[in-house]
């Protein structure tokens, strides 16, 4: 019989869906980009005609602060990821800065003539533009004008790997999740649940815990094997209705798209790579050796088995020492689900017999991890 055991709470972080680069990519649109670019023109340089008149100074470098405010709004708006957004940036800025410029004589010609602005903006003409350029406009201000221009390209420009590592949520994730709360199978001394406990705790995620006896065959009851035809724990109950089983699979599927799971696909390819090495060569030969000495006694028919899980289990612990002796995470310079999956079973490796006096590298990164604000420690070990 399975028994709701626990409950675990916490704030459900996901902010909404945040697309990525394919759906940015299938949105993105000039014609919003250049609408949100002119806007920040019309906004910003006529607050900063007005201060210039105002105070009787002119602020020239105001001109690259817009721009750079011209670049985001098209990043923001325009959505965009190939070059035309850079350019259509440093084009309204460019011709932003000129036109701010313009404003400061519209406004302190109506001040001089005692006229409202746009009476002033009215009357202008091909000769009076043609007249301020030859007779304001200063090799000063050009610069100004370019300089404008390639701050605005700058900070127009979104990479796609940005985009992606920034998306949040695909949407039938998003919609699962927003159904209701999570519900994990699991049992609480096992270190694949734990991996699932401890990204949860990471992310702030609410779930439901119901703790499931192996050694009693609850993972073999036929309701069990509806959810997870493997019958094996962890098994996740998604909100709608699906599940989900494979707790690297798990760790995946809540942190994608999070801090946990993010970077160039170098990156999270490697994070894969890592996950990969614990389910073939880590937790075949540590988790087991723990659940033939903890959970079944350590009886004498399984020594042989234990000999040689033992072997390849240092063999596993001799290559996260090799890139720990490297690296604070395995991956390299940030905590990811790849540092999750392998610490589960790491930590507690001296009950499957494995000593790790000769790991200082593998003891630094489980320090580290231990101390993370949101760590939390297995709870039946
Ligand atoms: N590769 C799986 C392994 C899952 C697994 O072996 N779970 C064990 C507990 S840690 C289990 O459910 N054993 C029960 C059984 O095999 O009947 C994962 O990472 O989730």
């Amino acid at each position: 019989m399975l028994r709701l055991q626990k409950k675990h709470s916490g704030i459900q972080k996901h902010t909404g869906p945040k697309p990525d680069a394919t759906v940015i990519l299938a949105q993105q649109s000039v014609w919003r980009a250049v609408a949100g670019g002119v806007a920040v023109v019309l906004v910003f340089g006529w607050m900063w005609a007005i201060l210039s008149v105002e105070t009787g100074r002119i602020f020239p470098w105001f001109t690259i602060l817009i721009g750079a405010i011209v670049g985001l709004a098209v990043r923001r708006y325009g959505r965009g990821l190939d070059w035309r957004f850079p350019v259509i940036a440093a084009l309204i800025a460019w011709t932003g800065a000129y036109v701010e410029n313009l404003m400061i004589g519209i406004i302190e010609t109506g001040r001089y003539i005692e006229a409202a602005p746009v009476r002033v903006f009215a009357g202008l003409s091909k000769d009076t533009i043609e007249n301020f350029f030859a007779n304001t406009v200063t090799p000063v201000d050009h610069i100004y004008a370019l300089c404008a221009a390639g701050v605005a390209a700058f900070f127009a420009k979104r990479r796609a790997e940005q985009a992606r590592s920034a998306c949040d949520k695909d949407d039938g994730q998003e919609r699962a999740m927003n159904q209701g709360k999570l519900k994990v199978y699991g049992d609480a001394r096992s270190g694949n649940c734990y991996k699932i406990q401890l990204l949860c705790a990471e992310m702030g995620i609410e779930y439901d815990w119901e703790e499931v006896d192996i050694l009693a065959g609850d993972t073999h009851t036929p309701q069990f094997l509806e959810m997870n035809p493997n019958g094996k724990i962890p098994t996740l109950a998604l909100p709608d209705g699906r599940f989900l089983s494979e707790s690297n699979a798990i760790l995946f599927y809540l942190a994608d798209g999070s801090e946990f799971f993010a970077g160039d696909s170098y990156a999270r390819a490697q994070i894969l790579q890592w996950m990969n090495f614990e389910q073939y060569s880590h937790e075949p030969n540590i988790a087991t050796s723990r659940f033939i000495i903890k959970y079944l006694g350590n009886p004498p028919d399984r020594q042989r088995i234990l000999e040689e899980k033992r072997t390849a289990g240092y063999k596993a612990l001799d290559v996260m020492e090799r890139q720990l002796e490297r690296w604070p995470f395995i991956t390299g310079d940030k905590y990811t689900i790849a540092d999750i999956a392998l610490y589960a079973y790491t930590h507690v490796a001296d009950q499957g017999g494995f000593d790790l006096g000769d790991y200082p590298g593998v003891r630094a990164w489980m320090d580290r991890i231990t101390q993370r604000p949101k760590y939390v420690p297995m709870a039946e070990k």
